[in-house]
């Protein structure tokens, strides 16, 4: 997939089903529907699915449903799955093994992206050959069990100033009224869960993170 990374972050649509109330199918075609520009299935946590057949099927039904938008399709922190489902992108956080590995073990279509949290992340996500990473928790969030403290969009700011030049997604906690400030800090996009997937309108929702 030949795409644009910074127009693919603009609202980048993160989910699994342990975050809807409803069947997630239904909510990603909503959000489709709607405009989002990426999805990263995150099937992970407290009552995701844990079995592999089930969540492979899953994966190729999401990706199928991406695919027939023109959307990218990202999977989260999954190397093999990514792989197995020819996913547009893998996205992993610091925990999930050596980065650089992992990037010699994609195609090179294939979107790779990191979570940073400090400065030297950022840095070091550059060098492990990432595409993109993402920043935050910005603010605070129950959609990550273990997310550190929230480190505002002053933080994205101060990466730009250090010099980080790599296309930036803002993660956690993000509503609809974030959006300017998180943009003028230097970002390229938002990244969010609840805030569309648990959205009273998703297509309002989508609309406002649209800006
Ligand atoms: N990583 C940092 S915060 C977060 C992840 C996956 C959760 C974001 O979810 P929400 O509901 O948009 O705060
Ligand atoms: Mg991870």
């Amino acid at each position: 997939m030949n795409l644009n990374v910074k127009e693919a972050l603009s609202v980048y649509f993160i989910c699994g089903t342990q975050d809807v109330v409803r069947p997630l199918d239904e909510i990603l075609t909503e959000a489709l529907e709607a405009g989002i520009t990426m999805f990263q299935l995150r099937e992970k946590g407290e009552g995701s699915i844990q079995d592999k057949e089930e969540r492979y099927a899953l994966a190729r039904r999401l990706k199928q449903l991406c695919s027939s938008y023109h959307v990218p399709f990202v999977v989260n922190d999954d190397v093999e799955l990514a792989l197995e489902v020819e996913a547009d992108g893998l996205h992993i956080g610091q925990d999930d093994g050596d980065a650089s590995k992992i990037k010699g073990r994609l195609p090179s279509s294939m979107l790779f992206g990191i979570s940073a949290y400090t400065v030297e992340e950022a840095e070091q996500a550059i060098r492990d050959g990432a595409d993109y990473i993402g920043v935050g928790p910005m603010y605070a969030t129950r959609s990550k069990a273990d997310a550190k403290s929230a480190v505002g969009p002053e933080r994205i700011r101060l990466m730009r100033d250090q010099g980080v030049d790599l296309p930036i997604v803002a993660i956690g906690g993000i509503t609809t009224s974030h959006v300017k400030e998180i943009k003028k800090a230097g970002a390229d996009g938002v990244s969010i869960i609840s805030a569309i997937a648990r959205a009273s309108s998703i297509e309002k929702a989508v609309r406002l993170f649209k800006g």
